[in-house]
């Protein structure tokens, strides 16, 4: 008996099964993981864990889990191989194809997942810099390109921060569901344990204000919940932005000394009155006007967006009303006041309480070959800004002949066939590459489709440290885990694939371009995060010497009085926005007019028990759900006839897919709410198996239909469609 209880270990580690991090204790016997239960010693967290993260150890353990690597073949079936051998195969073919087509057709795709590792991003950067190759592609560009980065190239951004949840007395609170997705910036509900931090600060008198066509879990707990027409937020933000400057519930200070451009919006706003915007987003006038008070009062807390209304029409507008909203108020820490947390793992850098001016250099880098008007994309990350091309036409850089068309594809931790834009495209445009590499650890829908797939490591096999995390906190905490079992099957990290390839190719690969890696032996993950963190506030060692996650003690950061020598002003009215308020107008006006043929709006959400197409392959998360329903509202469905729990075909002038319907009154009527994400191939190979895999909600789109300028990011949501009762037989009993 002793010798067993000696060879078992409990240690402290985090969930990455999505990026809320939460920690956790595990229990090890012999190299196996027999318990993994919440940290509840971690005060940031409370203990807290959601379902998905407790399916860790079905995932580690999945009897379909791929532990090696696989080679397709002519036929169409998959030969295991060694990862050596896979990766000199693979870097063989990229040669070729370096040498015949140039750099810019070797691409990479690095999905939600990837971002999970921490030291893939840098790893993956400084892969294509080396390789002289600017396809580097991420989820982020079909996410939400706006916020975090558009929105502060065109209008600057404040250098002292703003507002985050802990100092709010309000918070306005946009398409972000943070309850369900664990996902906010701060301003909004942290992700972090979110029902405690809403709870908490609820009791702290926050006021929240949710818009969302949905009584989502955050919006029954508002005190101020707007439920508005799919796809017309941005008509709703020039409409409060015209309220608090016609009121005089402004800054004015903050405004005449930082912000300029400030008569011209507003002349540009008149036309949005009350009534007007009453009208095209169906919310009551009263209710509009008292969110504009009641977000004016403050004094403190921001507005933020998630994904709802990026995914819809005009992000780039909403992104810069956003900003403006909380400029004009003055949300922003004024020198003196204290930054609730720096970040732990960046150096040691001043603040200063003035504005950054615009970077329209962060518009201008490598075009699309679809259009000049879409190309790379800033996005401000704590590693600065980082240069990527946009995932929403990568497709089309994929299909178009010419030079620079991509002809490999390496795809980390992503799932492009369910996820990009425009499914039918997306599909015909893999099945066209010479070279499709898939790092995964379940045969997706893309691997599937790969030449080579690669078995991943999953997180409790590898080192990870809350790089991605880090200026999300409230407070100067971090975590470095260490890993938890050693893989057994011949998996690789998603980084290391990138330096495995780096290697062959005899590339020269550095850290932010100035930390060069030993590319003869493998670096530890250790040194990779080390260069990737050199100077941090913290230094890593600390923080790999500690056990589980920690707040740190450091000195606060004060904001600093501006300097007058390089203080500038956000611009309120940049190039083009006119144009784009147009737009919304011209948009708005046919919306309500708009004839009969598609009469709901489809829109996006999160579903609990998946992670985007994680998920569904875990027994516990399969029990609750193997389809992503069409949440209607139970009057529409009386309406159309349709029962609950019924097979219906859901069609928009793109295209048409089946559904499980199901009535929920938190739904607005003449709105369907579905995820994304399910399914499988575009071919309607898959639709007689709808209860079983769910239906692909992208092939309800064109990728090219409405592409946003500079990000090409398409509409994803409030997408016009028609609901009717399927004809094909139902080849299930539905239980
Ligand atoms: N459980 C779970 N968590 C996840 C994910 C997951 O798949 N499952 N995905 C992860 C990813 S990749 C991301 S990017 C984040 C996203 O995180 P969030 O942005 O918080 O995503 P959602 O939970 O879908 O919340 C979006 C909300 O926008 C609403 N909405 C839809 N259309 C509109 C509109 O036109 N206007 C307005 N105002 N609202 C609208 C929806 O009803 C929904 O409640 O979540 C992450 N977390
Ligand atoms: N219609 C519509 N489309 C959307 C959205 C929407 O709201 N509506 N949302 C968009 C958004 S916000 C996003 S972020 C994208 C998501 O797009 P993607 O990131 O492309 O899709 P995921 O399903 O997250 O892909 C994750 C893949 O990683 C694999 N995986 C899981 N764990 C590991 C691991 O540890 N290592 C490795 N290597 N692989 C692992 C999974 O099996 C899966 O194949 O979709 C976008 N598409
Ligand atoms: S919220 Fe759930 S899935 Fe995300 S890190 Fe925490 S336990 Fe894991
Ligand atoms: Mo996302």
């Amino acid at each position: 008996m002793e010798s067993l209880a000696m060879a078992s270990k409990t240690v402290k580690t985090y969930c990455r099964f999505c990026h809320a991090y939460c920690p956790m204790e595990a229990t090890v016997e012999d190299n196996r993981l027999i318990d993994l239960v919440p940290d509840t010693s971690n005060t940031l967290y409370g203990g807290y864990t959601c379902v998905k993260g407790r399916q860790l150890p079905e995932q580690l353990y999945h009897p379909e889990r791929i532990n090696c690597s696989l080679k397709k073949n002519a036929d169409g079936s998959r030969t295991e191989i060694s990862s050596v051998q896979a990766l000199d195969e693979i870097a063989d073919k990229l040669k070729a194809i370096l040498k015949e087509y140039g750099p810019r057709a070797i691409a990479s795709y690095n999905g939600t997942v990837s971002f999970q590792n921490s030291a893939t991003h840098p790893v993956a950067k400084a892969w294509h810099v080396a390789l002289d190759s600017p396809s580097y592609y991420t989820s982020i560009t079909i996410d939400q390109p706006a916020k975090v980065g558009i929105g502060a190239a065109r209008m600057g951004f404040w250098g002292g921060g703003s507002h985050t949840w802990r100092d709010a007395n309000v918070a306005l609170i946009i398409g972000n569901n943070t309850l369900v997705s664990h996902f906010s910036i701060p301003g909004g509900v942290p992700s972090f344990s979110p029902s405690n931090a809403l709870r908490e600060g609820k009791k702290r008198g926050v006021k929240v204000i949710c818009v969302d066509p949905r009584r989502s879990e955050l919006a029954s707990r508002a005190d101020l919940h707007l439920q508005i027409k799919p796809g017309q937020d941005a008509v709703l933000l020039a409409g409060l932005i015209s309220i608090i400057l016609a009121e005089e519930l402004h800054d004015k200070a903050f405004c005449t000394d930082h912000i300029e451009n400030l008569d011209l919006l507003e002349d540009s706003l008149a036309r949005f009155t009350p009534d007007y915007v009453a009208e095209r987003t169906e919310l009551d006038k009263n209710d509009i006007i008292a969110a504009a008070r009641l977000f004016a009062a403050g004094p403190r807390g921001t507005a933020s967006t998630g994904t709802g209304p990026e995914m819809g029409p005009h992000p780039n507008l909403i992104q810069h009303l956003v900003q403006t909203i909380n400029a004009i108020c003055g949300r922003h820490y004024r020198a003196g006041e204290k930054l609730p947390n720096a970040g732990v793992l960046g150096p040691e850098a001043p603040r200063y309480a003035q504005a950054v001016p615009p970077n329209p250099e962060w518009l201008q880098g490598v075009r699309s070959r679809v259009s000049d008007d879409i190309g790379e994309v800033t996005v401000l990350t704590a590693n600065g800004p980082i240069k990527e091309m946009p995932t929403a036409v990568c497709a089309d850089e994929i299909l178009m002949e010419g030079e620079g068309q991509i002809k490999a594809l390496i795809c980390i931790g992503g799932n492009p066939v369910l996820a990009w834009p425009g499914q039918e495209k997306a599909h015909e445009a893999l099945k066209s590459l010479d070279l499709l590499v898939c790092i995964d650890y379940k045969l997706s829908a893309t691997a599937e489709m790969a030449d080579y797939v690669i078995g991943s490591k999953l997180c409790l096999e590898r080192e990870d440290l809350t790089v991605l995390t880090d200026i999300w906190y409230e407070e100067p905490y971090s975590h470095y885990t260490k890993t938890v079992v050693e893989a057994e099957g011949d998996v690789i990290e998603e980084w290391e694939l990138f330096w495995e390839l780096g290697k062959r190719l005899g590339l020269n690969m550095s850290i932010n371009q100035q930390h060069p890696l030993d590319m003869e032996n493998c670096p530890t993950k250790y040194d990779v995060l080390s260069k990737m963190t050199t100077d941090s506030r913290v230094p890593l060692e600390d923080i790999y010497s500690r056990e589980g996650g920690h707040t740190y003690d450091i000195p606060d950061v004060v904001i600093q009085p501006a300097d007058p020598t390089t203080a500038g002003r956000m611009d309120l009215f940049p190039e083009g926005l006119s144009e784009e308020i147009e737009s919304a107008v011209r948009d708005a006006d046919a919306s309500l007019l708009a004839k009969n043929d598609y009469p709901y709006l489809l829109i996006s959400r999160r579903m609990k028990n998946t992670f985007n197409s994680t998920g569904p392959e875990l027994s516990v998360l399969a029990a609750k759900g193997t389809t992503n329903p069409a949440f209607i509202n139970p009057q529409d469905l009386a309406a159309l006839g349709i029962q609950d729990g019924e097979v219906i075909s859901v069609s928009s002038a793109r295209g048409e897919i089946p559904a499980v319907a199901q009535g929920a009154p938190d739904i607005k009527r003449g709105v369907v709410s579905m995820s994304h994400c399910w399914g499988g191939a575009p071919d309607g190979s898959g639709d007689d198996k709808v209860r079983e895999i769910g239906a692909n909600t992208n092939r309800l789109i064109d990728n090219l239909d409405h592409p946003e300028k500079y990000t090409g990011m398409a509409r994803h949501s409030a997408i016009a469609v028609k609901l009717s009762k399927t004809v094909q037989p139902e080849t299930q009993e539905h239980v």
